[in-house]
């Protein structure tokens, strides 16, 4: 009788200590992905038939900045040209740049007014 108990004993530790690293494995992969995403502020770009909110988007050199892109109406993509970003549709993307003037255009074929979909990134 005795012996069945410390069978059913070392058993539920056993659970324990599977479950307690289950746990732990979870949380190590989330903090991974976290420090992926650290960046120091957000810069949103709305996309609207046929053009970007702003002319130019200003952001900070040598720093991880979230870039996210907002299709207001139609489908838009971003390309930062010579740079090898691209963000399609509604996504984020934490990019980090040195300092200089890029070009932005949209990267989806959206209709008549897409070559006009230009717009700059100033990073300084
Ligand atoms: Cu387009």
């Amino acid at each position: 009788m005795q012996r069945k108990i410390a069978y059913f004993l070392t058993l539920a530790a056993l659970v324990l200590v599977l479950s307690a690293c289950g746990g732990n494995d979870t949380k190590s992969g989330n903090n991974s992905s976290a420090s992926e995403e650290t960046y120091s502020q957000e810069v949103v770009i709305k996309a609207s038939n046929w053009e970007f909110d702003q002319k130019e988007y200003a952001l900070p050199k040598d720093t991880p900045v979230k870039l996210t892109l907002e299709n207001l109406s139609g489908a838009h993509g971003i390309e930062v040209v010579g740079q090898d970003i691209a963000i399609r549709g509604n996504k984020s993307k934490v990019i980090t740049l040195p300092a200089g003037t890029y070009e932005v255009r949209c990267s989806i074929m959206c209709g008549q007014g897409h070559s006009d979909m230009i717009a700059k990134i100033v990073v300084s």
